[in-house]
């Protein structure tokens, strides 16, 4: 059997397979196939797989040496769903971007001499740049360090990330329906682009706290059809189409900070709880806090200054978050992730 070329790694709060574009079949149908059997899906456990049987540890990042002048690597971000034989390319992923720098010098797609390098990525799914900043010393990546991220265990070095074009990116505006809040259901909403396709709704508005535990909003069926029902209805509002086989808009219950931060966050990924948030999701929450009439204004707590760098609250902890506005467009989405390298071989499809 032959063995694909394969890096086991870990950005943010996420864990995912990156491969080079050369090592995988150009045909997308065959490709999806591979990445299938790579991780172990359709199995709720991934148990012959690489796969973690959950969406945070179901990702993969294939990257290539980009041809666009102001980039280095092209990314191109895969969720493979672990208990159907679904992959979707429809979102982007903050988290596992963080890795996607170290990669590209790993893998000789970068090369540097200096002791603090910038990686620039096109993400291909959302057709948006982002800036990643290394350290490197000697020339040579590092993932030891100081910088704790909540939601990982112990320290490691920084990878501070600037994006740049998020507002808008999939959906074509910050507010893709033009209001800073509309009624789906009953249930008032606000539907934001700002890197990832989301829904803020008030947790208060479905009964319940917002303060839940993942596994206590995973096993409310009630809430999760009624989000979901929802989350049906606002894709093609959003410009996104029939969103039933796509894994956005991501689902977002809001509630007041208790931890000093902007916001309270519990985000389905729509379908299973985010243990944390996403990174260009809590972008698009941090901003959505920011928007006079939108769903979370009222009980966001930030000073109105620009830029303005704010604690977006989750399940485990918090994501620091830097948002440059100019007049009401956001133009630069700044945030410090870690990475790690987990292994390096061949896996067999
Ligand atoms: O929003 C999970 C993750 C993500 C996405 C998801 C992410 C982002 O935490 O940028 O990072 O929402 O499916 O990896």
């Amino acid at each position: 059997m032959v063995g694909i070329p394969c890096m086991l790694m870990r950005g943010g709060t996420s864990k995912g397979a990156f491969f080079l574009a050369s090592d995988l079949p150009d045909d997308p149908v065959k490709r999806d196939a591979v990445l299938l059997k790579v991780m172990g899906s359709p199995d709720p456990r991934q148990i012959d797989g690489v796969g973690g049987g959950h969406p945070l540890t179901s990702k993969v990042a294939i990257i290539s040496p980009s041809d666009r002048e102001d980039c280095d690597v092209d990314y191109y971000f895969i969720q493979v769903s672990p208990d159907s034989d679904k992959v979707s390319d429809s979102q982007n992923c903050g988290n596992l971007l963080a890795a996607v720098g170290p990669f590209a010098l790993e893998k000789g797609l970068v090369k540097t001499k200096s002791s603090e390098t910038t990686v620039r990525v096109y993400m291909t799914n959302s057709q948006s740049r982002a800036d990643l900043s290394l350290i490197t010393p000697e020339g040579m990546i590092t993932y030891q360090g100081e910088t704790r991220i909540d939601g990982v265990p112990g320290t490691h070095a920084a990878v501070i990330q600037n994006y740049f074009g998020t507002a808008g990116a999939q959906c074509g505006a910050l507010l893709p329906t033009g209001n800073p809040q509309d009624e789906i259901d009953g249930i008032a909403c606000t539907l934001i682009d700002n890197g990832m396709p989301s829904v803020l709704m008030r947790a208060i508005d479905f009964g319940i706290s917002g303060y839940e535990t993942p596994s206590e909003l995973e096993s409310n069926v009630r809430l999760k059809s009624a989000i979901e029902a929802i989350r049906l209805q606002a894709g093609p509002m959003m410009n996104l189409g029939n969103v039933e086989d796509k894994t956005i808009p991501k689902m977002c219950l809001v509630s007041p900070p208790k931890q000093g931060g902007i916001i309270t966050t519990r985000t389905f990924i729509p379908h299973r709880l985010h243990e944390a948030v996403g990174v260009l999701a809590a972008a698009s929450d941090a901003a959505a806090c920011m928007i006079e009439g939108s769903v979370a204004y009222e009980i966001a707590e930030f000073e109105n200054i620009n830029p303005c760098r704010v604690d977006v609250e989750h399940p485990t902890g918090a994501l620091t978050v830097e948002l440059e506005w100019l007049g009401d467009k956001v133009i630069r989405t700044a945030l410090i992730r870690t990475a790690n390298k987990l292994m390096e071989g061949k896996v067999f499809p």
